[in-house]
């Protein structure tokens, strides 16, 4: 194959937009993720400052209309698990890594990968359009539920509502290719002697993710084209006024919804435990003990979907069945948790910034973790459904993932990447200043929750009784620890930007860790590795009693064999 690698001048456009590298795609998955991070961050912004400073003219934005709340809280949500959280988790880190550390030179099937992410760059092109339409954004929320999403009269967005169901579609598409890509290269083109107990943690996390994806997802392809159909075309699948079933379509999407959690959550446990053995110089705990857990988490993640319908009118024994089906699957999460827990315990840890983020991966995604055990419960979850304190819960589990669970990675891999160090100073105030913030924004909101704040509603002046001057002190706390947090974020693009232009040379290998990836050249040249290498052992072999170094990477064959490199050189 490595031929077709071999050196040649491109064009600008054969070379960042066309291009079939692996690394490249996986960088455009990046940089577009990112630049939808801004938008999703932006419209999360503007809605909170309606919220903290109701009727306000918001800086930037305007006065928020009703209409304008409620596209900007859909499509916020929508953009950070969509075009934020999956593309880069998924898309971006698994072009990335695995070729480089399965010992490959590209992907499968490189066509399919960048038509993969052509069409994922049309459903978010798609997707803006949605928002300048006549009507404007879609409003009805990211679960779409109808009546309210299938019927125009209803959500006064009759271009938005369908541009945006296009949009989700054509994203789905995207990951469909790109999952068939991934599942299909860790499968088939691990570098000789790579035993699948040999695969790193990260990599089979994105396989898993990639396969719990496809394998939920189609029944909500079908779903979304019954509701355009309904949308455009009069037809009557969830319309009850014409026998239709509106609780149909919270099965279908539900049914993906809950499952992909998992498909984001997998990738960012992944690369929390890679970070973790690396920086605290230990095997990873119980490797096939975590992937076991693993499966067993993609498994039952199919079996709880319902947990989001309890009061919607489902059969109260389901209702019993799906509590008990919630409460298990916290089983292998929780022991997730411990194998972390257990990796560190005894090693040399260094707190490097990625080990920052890693740390406090575990710590923040606990209290998602165990907040959810009240929404999970079907007679608690009575009082709290929809209220701030579910919103709170699913920020504590969606922030450690899309966004701390991304900065682990983006921060350890930088150097593999761009081939120089980040400047570990503003690493760590961008680190410090991001997680005081984020907790000044979401435990208020727990508060308020509790206190019985209904989610969507757009100005509290309209329910006198919430808009006691105690409870609207924490809304106002919350909004500007969001400002806070967003302005922290410059903190990063700066220190990002100015790293690539003059950070510290990074050397092949600057962590001292033992995966394929840091064996080759930072960055890494088309092609990947001068020569494919060749696996002798496991990805964790840190402090092996009786060598002199730390660490044994994973190609360096064992005392007195001959690498392949060296017989090539003879
Ligand atoms: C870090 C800054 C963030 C802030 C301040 C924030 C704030 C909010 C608020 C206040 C709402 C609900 C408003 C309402 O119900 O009226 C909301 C909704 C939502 N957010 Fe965030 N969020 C942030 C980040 C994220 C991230 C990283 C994700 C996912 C990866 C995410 C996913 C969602 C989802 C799925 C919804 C539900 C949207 C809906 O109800 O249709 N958010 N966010
Ligand atoms: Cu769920």
């Amino acid at each position: 194959m490595s031929h077709d690698h071999a050196h040649h001048e491109e064009g600008f456009i054969k070379k960042y937009f066309w291009s079939t590298d692996h690394k490249m795609i996986g960088f455009q998955y990046m940089f577009t993720g990112m630049a939808m991070a801004v938008l999703g961050g932006f419209f999360a912004y503007a809605f909170r400052m309606q919220l903290g400073f109701p009727g306000k003219a918001v800086p930037g934005f305007g006065v928020v209309s009703p209409n304008e709340y409620n596209a900007l809280v859909t499509n916020h949500g929508t953009i950070m698990i969509f075009w934020v959280a999956m593309p880069v988790l998924i898309a971006a880190f698994g072009n990335f890594l695995i070729p480089l550390m399965i010992g490959c030179d590209d992907m499968v099937f490189p066509r399919l990968n960048r038509l993969s992410y052509q069409i994922f760059l049309i459903s978010a092109l798609v997707l803006l359009a949605s928002f300048i339409v006549p009507g404007g954004g879609f409003g009805g929320a990211w679960t779409a539920y109808p009546p309210l999403s299938a019927k125009h009269q209803y959500n006064l967005t009759p271009a938005g509502s369908s541009l945006w169901l296009i949009a989700v579609a054509l994203e789905f598409v995207a990951f469909l290719m790109g999952g068939i890509n991934f599942v299909t290269t860790v499968m088939n083109s691990r570098a000789p002697g790579m035993k699948w107990s040999d695969i790193p943690v990260v990599i089979w996390m994105i396989a898993l993710a990639s396969i719990i994806f496809m394998a939920s997802v189609g029944p909500l392809v079908a779903g979304a084209v019954m509701l355009l159909f309904d949308q455009q075309l009069g037809t009557a699948f969830f319309d009850p006024s014409k026998g239709g079933d509106p609780i149909l379509w919270q099965h279908l999407f539900w049914f993906f919804g809950h499952p992909e959690v998992y498909v984001v959550l997998l990738p960012a446990v992944g690369i929390v435990i890679d970070v973790i053995a690396v920086f605290s110089r230990k095997k990873v705990f119980a490797y096939k003990t975590v992937l076991y857990t693993a499966f067993a988490t993609g498994i039952l993640s199919f079996f709880v979907w319902a947990h989001h319908q309890f009061i919607a009118g489902i059969d109260p024994r389901m209702a019993n069945v799906f509590t008990v089906t919630t409460v298990l699957i916290s089983v292998p999460i929780a022991e997730m948790m411990f194998v972390i827990i257990a990796t560190l315990y005894g090693g040399s840890i260094r707190l490097t910034t990625p080990m920052l983020w890693a740390l406090a991966f575990v710590a923040e995604f606990l209290i998602g973790g165990v907040t959810g055990i009240f929404l999970g419960a079907s007679g608690s979850d009575i009082y709290f459904h929809d209220t701030y304190f579910v919103l709170a819960h699913f920020h504590y589990t969606f922030v450690p993932i899309a966004i701390i669970g991304t900065f682990a990675g983006i921060t350890f891999w930088f150097p593999k990447m761009f081939g120089k160090m980040l400047d570990e100073r503003l690493g760590k105030l961008h680190f410090w200043v991001t997680i005081i913030a984020f907790n000044f924004i979401f435990i208020p909101l727990f508060i308020t929750g509790s206190a019985g704040d209904h989610r969507r509603i757009f100005d509290y002046r309209l329910f006198p009784e919430l808009m006691r001057p105690e409870m609207q002190n924490l809304r106002t706390l919350a909004t500007v620890a969001t400002v806070a947090m967003f302005a922290g974020q410059l903190i990063f693009l700066y220190n990002f930007a100015k790293s690539i232009r003059s950070g510290k040379k990074a050397g092949k290998n600057p962590w001292n860790s033992a995966t394929l990836e840091w064996t080759a050249e930072s960055p890494p040249p088309h092609g990947n590795f001068p020569v494919l290498p060749t696996v002798y052992r496991g990805p964790y072999e840190y402090a092996y009693p009786g060598r002199e170094q730390d660490f044994w990477p994973q190609n360096e064959p064992p005392e007195g064999e001959e690498t392949p490199a060296e017989e090539a050189a003879e």
